[in-house]
């Protein structure tokens, strides 16, 4: 295994997460400092506000995460600070993650997400797949970090806990609009500024009416096994590949894996002398 600084995972967060599907860790930004982080956000959003705005204007949305009227999506992020890309590989989570997803775990996405103070629900219930199920590991889990202290009528990311456990996904024709937030067991995920929610990506989830003066900011990242194909024919940008400057980073970034088969490693970006004794010392 790598060194590398641990978080004790206690077996009631580990349970949590088996049978709810998420777990709430407080104080998770406390290595980066909070002023520190929401400065590289304000700084990612004020560069990217003006063509969100015009796409706004234009009534054609794209970008995922309900990027639209109603919330903010901010993908590529470390384009403006090394920070989003530093945040991917928190201590403080690592340890879950490697328990849930795997130890070949990779980042997918890195978001900066803004929900408006005063805006409608940017989203409605889904799961963001079917509920693939593998005996030890989650296909996929996020990571929530909250920049504001999260009260209930902050337009909450909201769930159903134990749904990833069912077959059926949220119904289509019910609990939509109006009726949002009558869903049956659902539950605002709340909680202290520099908290992380971790949570498995087929819970029944949604996103509330931000019926505050405050804005939701998060900052989102996915995981997944470094087997799923992150960056497919494109090359991994410079930005990325200059970070990605140890195994382990190499492997978040989806180029090398440090506990995976040396044969879904890319070719298209040379091995760090380190990591190419580590694929040379495998079977596989
Ligand atoms: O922003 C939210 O509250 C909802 C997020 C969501 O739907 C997702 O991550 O798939």
């Amino acid at each position: 295994m790598i060194a590398m600084p641990q978080t004790t995972i206690t077996d009631e967060q580990m349970r949590q997460f088996r049978e709810d599907g998420f777990v709430l860790i407080e104080n998770a930004l406390a290595p980066y400092g909070m002023s520190r982080v929401r400065a590289a956000f304000e700084h990612a959003q004020r560069a990217t506000e003006p063509a969100w705005r015009a796409m706004v204007q234009s009534g054609v949305y794209k970008g995922g995460y309900g990027n639209g009227p109603d919330a903010h999506t901010m993908s590529g992020v470390y384009e403006y600070d090394h920070l989003f890309l530093d945040v991917a590989e928190n201590p403080v989570i690592m340890p879950l993650l490697e328990q849930v997803v795997g130890p070949n775990v990779q980042s997918m996405e890195i978001v900066a997400h803004c929900h408006h103070g005063g805006t409608a629900a940017h989203t409605g219930w889904h799961r963001d797949w079917p509920p693939y199920r593998h005996p030890k590991y989650a296909l996929k889990v996020k990571a929530f970090y909250f920049l504001d202290d999260q009260t209930e009528a902050m337009g909450c990311f909201t769930v159903v806990p134990g749904s990833h456990q069912w077959d059926e996904d949220p119904p289509k024709d019910r609990y939509t609009g109006a009726t949002l937030e009558q869903m049956p067991g659902m539950k605002k995920m709340v909680g202290p500024a520099g908290s992380v929610l971790v949570w498995d990506v087929t819970l029944w989830h949604t996103g509330t009416a931000n019926t505050s003066t405050c804005d939701r900011r998060l900052l989102i990242y996915g995981y997944m096994p470094f087997w799923v194909k992150k960056w497919e024919s494109q090359t991994p940008p410079d930005t990325i590949v200059n970070w990605a400057n140890t195994p382990l980073r190499r492997q978040l970034m989806g180029i090398h894996a440090v506990h995976g088969r040396a044969s879904w490693d890319r070719s298209d970006v040379p091995y760090l002398p380190e990591h190419a004794e580590l694929a040379a010392a495998k079977k596989f």
